[in-house]
């Protein structure tokens, strides 16, 4: 788009850092919540990359966050690894938690990370990603507020609820794919009622239970899950395991906990870390050639593989920085201001 506005990686993370030391975040906290938008900024995944600094920002002005949170990391098990956000973000607790993870799966050649109480608004490939290119297989999870009807409903009830895996490959980025179990994330149902677009139709309905593809009456109503009962399933399965499992909140939970002050979820995140090396030991080089096979089979016919799209955003936005549109600019220029 001509109109837009273009900034250098460099000086967009700098911003993104002035503006969350602005608001109190100590540095490493400011430091791991610029990381992981600077990332979906970079690779072109907008409903989680510079625009979340606004929500951010309106989180941490809520009052919620602990400014000064220090995760602390414990073993519950031989193979859990359990952080305690302590009401900090997500990123700060991940980053303080995975070093132990990563060592409980290389020993065990399986671990989980459980991370609770901590505000989650991120994309989730980013935190897999890093696993896959230390060798691992992994999966990530997190409910969100409740904000999707089961499928046959017509209520609120799951979160958005993500889910990502990536598996690790020799001579190439690892393959991943990170989405929601909701038709549509949120953030790009918010993302076109801000740039005035309609949905396509299936996303979502009205506070009446009247399919729209109207963003303010879908963020109003409900939104739906992708595939029907499938990604109801899996939206379930998601609130289960990083909810009840490690001792967190259900979607619903997390809403009632913003108490209607429009901050970003808080609540838990598990992740599941596997180590080939240990499941195949000599075996490991033959067995992740035969996993190309199944790539190749896919691209030989002209599919794509999930986060090719990602990878070349990303080659773009290292030669050519990035670009976004201008009322975005102007607020985030006001974040920095304030
Ligand atoms: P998308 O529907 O945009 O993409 C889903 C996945 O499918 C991506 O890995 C994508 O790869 C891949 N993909 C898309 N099109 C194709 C295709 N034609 N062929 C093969 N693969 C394809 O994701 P969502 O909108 O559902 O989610 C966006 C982000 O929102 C995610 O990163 C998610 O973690 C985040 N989110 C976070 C929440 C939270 O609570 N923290 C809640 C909900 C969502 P590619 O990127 O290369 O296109
Ligand atoms: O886009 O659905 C979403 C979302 C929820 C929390 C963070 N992102």
């Amino acid at each position: 788009m001509g109109n837009d506005v273009t900034l250098s990686l460099d000086d967009a993370g700098a911003l993104c850092r002035r503006v969350l030391a602005g608001v109190g975040l100590s540095a490493a906290h400011a430091d791991a919540v610029a990381e992981v938008i600077m990332a979906a900024e970079r690779d072109e995944c907008r409903s989680h990359g510079l625009y979340r600094l606004l929500g951010c920002v309106h989180t941490v002005r809520s009052g919620k966050v602990n400014l000064d949170a220090r995760p602390t990391v414990t073993k519950s098990a031989p193979a859990i690894v359990t952080v305690d956000a302590d009401f900090g973000f997500s990123s700060f607790a991940l980053k303080t938690g995975l070093p132990l993870a990563m060592r409980t799966a290389r020993r065990l050649g399986i671990a989980a990370l459980a991370i609770n109480r901590c505000f989650h608004f991120s994309a989730l490939w980013p935190e897999v990603e890093e696993l896959a290119e230390h060798g691992f297989a992994a999966i990530a999870l997190t409910p969100s507020h409740s904000w999707v009807a089961p499928a046959g409903g017509s209520r609120p009830v799951f979160g958005t609820n993500p889910f990502a895996f990536a598996w690790p490959r020799r001579q190439q980025p690892p393959f991943i794919f990170d989405f929601a179990t909701s038709a549509t994330a949120r953030g790009d149902i918010e993302l076109m009622l801000r740039a005035g677009q309609a949905l396509p139709p299936g996303v979502a309905i009205d506070a009446q239970g009247n399919p729209t593809t109207d963003p303010a009456e879908a963020l109003r109503g409900a939104m739906l899950t992708f595939g029907g009962h499938k990604g109801s399933a899996l939206a379930a399965m998601v609130e289960l395991l990083a909810g009840p499992l490690i001792g967190d909140m259900l979607s619903l939970e997390s809403l009632a906990f913003a108490e209607g002050t429009q901050t970003v979820p808080c609540h838990g995140e598990l992740l599941v870390i596997l180590d080939p090396s240990r499941f195949l030991g000599d075996r490991l080089g033959e067995n992740l050639d035969r996993a190309e096979r199944l790539f190749d089979a896919i691209t030989e016919q002209g599919a794509r593989l999930p986060s090719e799209r990602r990878y070349n955003a990303r080659s773009r936005s290292i030669d050519n920085g990035i670009k976004i549109p201008p009322p975005l600019y102007e607020e985030l220029m006001k974040l920095e201001a304030a």
